[in-house]
C-alpha cells in the first residue's frame, strides 16, 4: 500500500476528512518533498501540496500525486480556502509542527471546520521501514563505519575534540553523506562522563577514554554510533565498566526481536548493569527508533510497551558514566527482521587501546 493510502486509512479509522502534514519530516515521508517552505492538505479524495512560488516547479517534480497550490499571500490562508471548498468537516492538524500564531490563524481562517490536534499519527506510519529505506539506512552505517576506522587512524593527543569532529564530519561528507546525524559528540577524558557531550575545545590527552557518538545523513536518512576507545591506559575502572557496557550491549543484540516490547528489551540491558551495582549511572533508555529523524519510533525505554515488528530500525546503547572519572557507551543501529535482528554498524567493539 503506497504511504499516502495508509494515511487515508488511519484517517478513515479516526475519523479525519482531512490532515495537514506540516512537518519537514513528514512531507519529506508522505509527499517526497525536501525543500524547507510547503505543508500538504489530503483529504479522502485528493491531495494537495502548497508552496510558494520558490518551490512550485521542485514540488512539481516531488510531490507526485498532489496537487501543486500556488500561494502568494499567506500560506494558511491558501489552506483555508482548500479546506472550505473541499467540505473537510474535521481538519487534523500536527500539534507540535503549528506555531502558536500559526493555530490562532489557522482557527481565524477556518471557521466552519472542526480543528484537530494531533500527535504521533503521522510518526507512527514511518516506523516499519521499506525496501529502499533500509537501503539508505545501510548506506549511512557504512559511512559512519568508515569515518570511525579513519578516526582510529587519525587521532593524536594534541589534537581538540572539535578538531576530531570536524574531520569526521568532512570524511564521512566525503563519501556520500550529505551532513551529519546531530552535532558530533566526542567526549575526552572525564568529560566522557557526560552522555551528551559535543565536541569541546578540550585537547585529547594521553590516557583519556574517548566517547565519540555520531552518524550521518544518506538520501535523508540517519545511521546513529558510538564508540569508545582509549588513547593510551585508560585503567581498571574504566576496563572494568566498559567490559559491563559491552556485555549489555551484547544481550541486547541476542534478545532484539519482533514481539518484544521496548520495556522488554530496555530491561534486558538495565538489568545486566544493574546486577553491578552501576543502575544509577545508566540514566538514559536503551535505544530509540531512526529514520528520517535521529529520533523517532519505536523507543527502547521502560516506558515504550509497543511491541516491535519486522521494518523497525532501533538503536542498542547502554551506557555507564561516572562523573570525575569518564563514561562508557556503545551503540549500534539494529534492523529487527522477521528471524530476530540485522545489525548495520559493523565498526569493533572490543576495548581499542591506541
Ligand atoms: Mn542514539
Amino acid at each position: 500500500m503506497s504511504r499516502i493510502d495508509r494515511l487515508r486509512e488511519k484517517m478513515n479509522q479516526e475519523e479525519l476528512d482531512g490532515f495537514l502534514i506540516t512537518s519537514p519530516f513528514n512531507l519529506r515521508y508522505f509527499t517526497n518533498f525536501t525543500g524547507t517552505t510547503g505543508l500538504a492538505l489530503v483529504t479522502k479524495e485528493q491531495a494537495f501540496f502548497v508552496t510558494d512560488f520558490r518551490y512550485t516547479q521542485q514540488a512539481a517534480k516531488q510531490a507526485q500525486g498532489y496537487e501543486i497550490v500556488k500561494n502568494s499571500g499567506n500560506i494558511f490562508a491558501a489552506v483555508a480556502e482548500l479546506v472550505q471548498k473541499q467540505g473537510v468537516n474535521t481538519l487534523a492538524f500536527e500539534e507540535d509542527y503549528i506555531s502558536f500564531s500559526e493555530y490562532r490563524l489557522l482557527k481565524e481562517l477556518i471557521t466552519e471546520s472542526t480543528l484537530l490536534p494531533i500527535s504521533g499519527l503521522l510518526e507512527d506510519l514511518r516506523e516499519v521501514k521499506d525496501e529502499k529505506e533500509i537501503e539508505s539506512i545501510q548506506q549511512a552505517c557504512y559511512i559512519a563505519d568508515q569515518g570511525f576506522d579513519h578516526v582510529l587512524k587519525m587521532i593524536q593527543p594534541g589534537m581538540t575534540e572539535i578538531e576530531v569532529a570536524n574531520q569526521l564530519d568532512f570524511y564521512m561528507r566525503s563519501l556520500g553523506a550529505s551532513g551529519v546525524s546531530f552535532e558530533t559528540i566526542v567526549a575526552s577524558g572525564k568529560r566522557a562522563a557526560m552522555p551528551h557531550g559535543v565536541a569541546s575545545s578540550k585537547t585529547i590527552e594521553q590516557g583519556d577514554i574517548i566517547t565519540l557518538d555520531f552518524g550521518c545523513y544518506y538520501e535523508g536518512y540517519v545511521s546513529d554510533m558510538t564508540r569508545t576507545f582509549a588513547i593510551g591506559e585508560p585503567g581498571e575502572k574504566m576496563k572494568e565498566i566498559y567490559q559491563i557496557v559491552l556485555d549489555a550491549q551484547l544481550k541486547v543484540i541476542e534478545a532484539a526481536k519482533p514481539g518484544m516490547s521496548g520495556i522488554e528489551l530496555d530491561a534486558i540491558a538495565r538489568d545486566h548493569i544493574a546486577s553491578f551495582g552501576y543502575e544509577d549511572s545508566f540514566g538514559h533508555s536503551t535505544g530509540h527508533g531512526i529514520g528520517l529523524d535521529i529520533h523517532e519510533g519505536p523507543n527502547v525505554s521502560s516506558r515504550a510497551d509497543k511491541k516491535f515488528v519486522p521494518g523497525n530500525v532501533i538503536t542498542d546503547e547502554p551506557g555507564i558514566y561516572l562523573p570525575d572519572a569518564g563514561g562508557v557507551r556503545i551503540e549500534d543501529d539494529l534492523l529487527i527482521t522477521s528471524g530476530g535482528n540485522e545489525v548495520l554498524t559493523h565498526s569493533p567493539k572490543e576495548l581499542i587501546i591506541l
